[in-house]
């Protein structure tokens, strides 16, 4: 890459001239940071041409994953870190007079997607370019990502994310890849020399033009992986040129805004599918563009279309993508001419689906009206699925007539996209050991019955190098002083660590790590929210989406317990503890907006009582994303993971935490549970129900949320205080809170885990004071965080999901 100081400062310098066409000082910190990326950009491809002519590898099976989110937060740190340049380059720029973090400021932190399911995408596209895995993105290149939260008296304000607004030098528009879609149009059938065939007619054209992102991972930019996002554009230079011709000009520009209307913003929802069509031609633009685009490079390379599934593999990220499964049974029947059977043969070996939900109602249906206006060719497609779906099975399960009813793709008047990607894909696996279990045995039972070979679990990791290694620089440092450097690689070394659980100088500079990460935060929230914290004090955070079911609700009860308590009793003594949240609501859920301001609400009455603001804070950071996640991770004690049992999935927030050292508080749902069995007991905190006790309540209706209100009179005195006019709520704010748990029972059995939770926290605080102990608790966690690494889980998937070799 470069060999020394020196080098680098030549290259930078020949670089930003012949880029920017100035002077060094006629430069802003946009112009320099533009101009070294491109300098990176270069570097890698040429570093990757060499080592290609050197090499010449074989032929090899390619991985695309199709994602509607990649998650990527800001590339140009984690390229330094990953080049292991970031020192060099820092170091160069200074002798010029420029501030490398300037330049890193100028960086959008690319947020093209909503949470779990995006940022795992862009975690496996670091470990599967890491382990040489030739793994690509596809995409949207949307034009506005996930809104910027700002919170204004205590409510969540969204502001449009216009990341592009100065461009983007990572990516590169590859217009001469661009890909027709077509929409809507009818489809006329004709027999050609006695086969059928079909036509797309009077159809609307829309084209698709790829920009490219290069992904490469830790000390390799020979492995160059791609991550390809699709804009929407009119067919005919910008404008529908008829209506133009005819002086018709409004309407030419309304032709060309719904064309771009396609790639132009992500929907901030995940949890609740509301069904609307231009997430469906979202859905299907991004596909169709992805397959075309596919299909296209693998004619090139002469290989036979029969053996597609042996060089290519699809992977579909959640239901988003499941339209490849119709689209590339159209694209080998209609294009290119196959039967019915070899392209069924093609798409089911190609083909492997990751479920990441099992919330109802976050489960994707699209009315048939909808997709047979929309798509009439795939809806044909689709119908022709389902017709042999249940002719097959009708056949095969004659003991069970109910079930090809159940599991059909088509059922009453809707396309249940689940089942489309369970019976066109050969692996179906959830992302937690539970999860799986759940899918098998409550979500698709019938579907485990016929295809049981199909399912799997493959439990999520992170990338443990960017969670890990570029973002708590400090702890990294002790890592590699202690075990040197291998654990990057491999990231089950980390387990070396335990040699040193009684070594007194390493869990204090373990301790000394974690303070001055928190000064790091603290300095980072002072600056923007004009917040004093403690750096002394416990931090106790929960950053995530807001959700009901990951129950923030449970973890303000809590803090509204304390604060009670220490104002009943002054001189009830605790540990200074801070109280951290961030998360973003989706701007139509109103439940959990509303527990945003209650959170802020809280925030202003304790932060400003001088009864106990000195002991505890509670803060609300405004606009969590990856960069604040980044800080956040390596400066927390505690990591709330406190869901309902069986309701996250997986969660990987509680690795990137643990891998950081912080404890986990949590209940024995999704990734938790491995946590645990990883960790030992002693090591984390678990309370509250179980999967199975919530299931069972809920069959049997039994559970009575009323009867803890009346039982427990801290609670009552909380839920209380909610709507009685304790927070001077303006118009009742918080009815809606109190409701949820009273009328309309406590779906989340918020009521029923607080004693356990609360009566678990104290634990928690009984370990902390406790110094040494708290410290090699700490230390197991990170010891214990390599199987957690999205190095073994990509590693999984190519083995036994993408059937293809690792590094
Ligand atoms: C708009 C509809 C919709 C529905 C579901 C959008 C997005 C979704 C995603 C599937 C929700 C999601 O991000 N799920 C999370 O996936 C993570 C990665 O596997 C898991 O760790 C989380 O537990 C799961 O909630």
């Amino acid at each position: 890459m470069f060999f020394d100081k020196e080098s680098f400062k030549q290259a930078y310098l020949e670089k930003f001239a012949e880029a920017e066409g100035k002077t060094l000082d006629e430069g802003t910190s946009w112009d320099k940071y533009h101009a070294l990326v491109l300098l990176l950009k270069e570097k890698v491809s040429l570093c990757r041409a060499l080592t290609n002519e050197a090499y010449s590898r074989e032929k090899e099976k390619q991985v695309y994953y199709f994602s509607m989110e990649f998650l990527i937060g800001k590339l140009l740190p984690f390229y330094l870190v990953n080049m292991e340049i970031l020192n060099l380059v820092r170091e160069g720029l200074a002798d010029l007079n420029i501030n490398l973090d300037e330049l890193l400021a100028q960086e959008s932190d690319a947020g093209l997607g909503n949470g779990g399911l995006g940022r795992l995408a862009a975690c496996f596209l670091d470990s599967m370019s890491f382990k040489g895995i030739k793994g690509h993105g596809n995409g949207i290149h949307y034009k506005y990502g996930l809104f910027e939260q700002k919170i204004i008296n205590g409510f969540q304000a969204e502001i449009a994310d216009n990341w592009l607004k100065n461009g983007y030098p990572w990516e590169m528009r590859k217009p001469d890849k661009s890909v027709v879609v077509r929409f809507k149009g009818e489809v006329r059938m004709e027999s050609l020399k006695g086969k059928l065939t079909f036509v797309q007619e009077n159809y609307e054209p829309i084209l698709a033009v790829p920009y490219d992102i290069p992904v490469f991972s830790y000390r390799n930019p020979f492995y160059i992986n791609n991550l390809r996002l699709w804009s929407a554009e009119p067919m005919a230079a910008g404008l529908d040129l008829d209506l133009f011709n005819r002086g018709e000009f409004k309407q030419a520009q309304s032709y060309k805004s719904e064309v771009e209307a396609i790639s132009s913003i992500l929907y901030p929802e995940d949890s609740h599918i509301a069904g609307r069509e231009l997430r469906l031609k979202q859905e299907y633009f991004f596909v169709a563009a992805g397959l075309g685009s596919i299909l296209q490079s693998y004619k090139k390379g002469n290989t036979l279309l029969l053996d597609f599934a042996q060089w290519v593999a699809i992977h579909i990220n959640d239901t988003h993508a499941a339209l490849c499964i119709p689209e590339l049974m159209r694209l080998l029947i209609d294009e290119e001419g196959l039967g019915w059977d070899e392209a069924w043969k093609i798409t089911v070996e190609s083909t492997s689906y990751t479920n990441h939900t099992i919330m109802p109602e976050a489960l994707e249906k699209w009315s048939v009206e909808m997709i047979q206006s929309l798509l009439p060719r795939i809806y044909m497609i689709i119908e022709e699925i389902d017709r042999r779906f249940r002719e097959e099975h009708i056949l095969n399960f004659p003991e069970d007539p109910e079930l090809p009813a159940f599991a059909g793709v088509i059922r009453h008047g809707q396309v249940h996209m689940a089942h489309l990607a369970i019976i066109g894909s050969h692996s179906i696996n959830g992302v937690a050991k539970l999860h799986s279990r759940l899918l098998t045995e409550q979500v698709f039972p019938q579907f485990n019955r016929i295809y049981s070979k199909r399912f799997n679990n493959k439990t999520n990791g992170v990338s443990h190098r960017r969670f890990l290694y570029a973002a708590n620089p400090g702890l990294s440092h002790l890592i590699t002083e202690a075990i040197g450097p291998h654990w990057k690689r491999d990231a089950e070394e980390l387990q070396k660590l335990e040699v040193f659980l009684n070594d007194q100088s390493f869990l204090e500079q373990l301790a000394k790590v974690k303070l001055n990460n928190k000064l790091r935060l603290i300095k980072h929230v002072k600056e923007k929210q004009g917040i004093v914290l403690d750096p002394s004090s416990l931090f106790d955070v929960q950053v995530k989406r807001i959700h009901a079911y990951k129950r923030q609700l449970l973890n303000v009860f809590k803090i509204m317990n304390l604060y009670n308590q220490l104002k009943a009793n002054p001189n009830y003594f605790i540990e200074p503890q801070t109280f951290i949240f961030g998360g973003k609501a989706a701007p139509g859920y109103h439940y959990a907006k509303t527990l945003i301001k209650l959170i802020n609400t809280l925030a202003q009455k304790i932060n400003t009582d001088k009864d106990v603001n000195e002991i505890i804070k509670l803060v609300f950071l405004e606009n969590f994303n990856v960069s604040l996640a980044e800080l956040i991770y390596p400066a927390a004690d505690i990591s709330e993971q406190i869901s309902t049992a069986g309701r996250e999935a997986s969660g990987t927030g509680n690795m990137k935490f643990m891998m950081n050292g912080a404890l986990t508080l949590g209940t024995l749902d999704g990734a938790n549970i491995e946590i645990r069995e990883a960790v030992g007991e002693e090591n984390i905190f678990i309370f509250g129900l179980k999967a199975e006790e919530v299931l069972h309540y809920a069959y049997q209706g039994s559970y009575k949320a009323w009867d803890e209100y009346l039982q427990n009179p801290d609670l009552k005195r909380i839920l209380d205080q909610l709507v009685c006019g304790y927070f001077q709520e303006v118009g009742g704010e918080f009815i809606t809170i109190h409701d949820s748990l009273l009328h309309y029972n406590d779906e989340f059995f918020v009521l029923k885990d607080f004693c356990s939770y609360y009566e678990t926290y104290q634990k928690i605080l009984n370990l902390y004071i406790q110094k040494k102990e708290w410290s090699r608790s700490t230390l197991v966690n990170i010891a214990r965080s390599g199987c957690f690494s999205s190095d073994r889980t990509v590693s999984e998937y190519a083995e036994k999901i993408w059937n293809i070799r690792c590094r």
